[in-house]
């Protein structure tokens, strides 16, 4: 059974020239890439993406490091996609949870700045998907 999960490429990953990297592990772990997007982020999508967060202490800053450039919006596919992605992103904080060979693992230093998004579940891919890819 296949399922459908999004990741993002945040600004700190674009910028740092780690798009195809990211891509790359994507394709080498045999997940499909359905639709992908170079996007601005405007602050709607920004605050509605992440309204679980709304309230927390870092809420604020979290909006602004997400529009403050372009992101690479993808739609990935497969078997288990979501859980499958979370674990080539690593966990949220790159050194205390990230294990080397992952994406946050081998790239990343700060906890805001960790360079990919991967939905967390079925419910918020479902949520996710259809913010990003209405057209989908
Ligand atoms: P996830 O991206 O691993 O699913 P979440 O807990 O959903 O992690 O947090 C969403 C994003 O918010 C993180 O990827 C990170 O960029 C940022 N973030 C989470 N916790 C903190 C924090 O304590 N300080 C600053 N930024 C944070």
């Amino acid at each position: 059974m296949s399922e459908r999960t999004l990741v993002l490429v945040k600004p700190d990953g674009v910028e740092r020239g780690l798009v195809g990297e990211v891509i790359s592990r994507i394709e080498r772990k045999g997940l499909k890439l359905v639709a992908l997007e170079l996007k601005n982020v405007d602050r709607e999508l920004a605050e509605q993406h992440y309204a679980e967060h709304d309230g927390k202490p870092f809420f604020g800053s979290l909006i602004e490091f997400i529009t403050s450039g372009p992101v690479v919006a993808a739609c990935v596919e497969g078997p288990r996609a979501i859980a499958a992605f979370r674990q080539l992103a690593g966990g949220t904080d790159p050194v205390e949870k990230a294990a080397p060979g992952s994406i946050r693992g081998d790239f990343g230093l700060e906890v805001q700045f960790n360079l990919v998004h991967g939905s967390d579940s079925p419910e918020s891919a479902e949520r996710e998907l259809k913010l990003w890819f209405p057209e989908l």
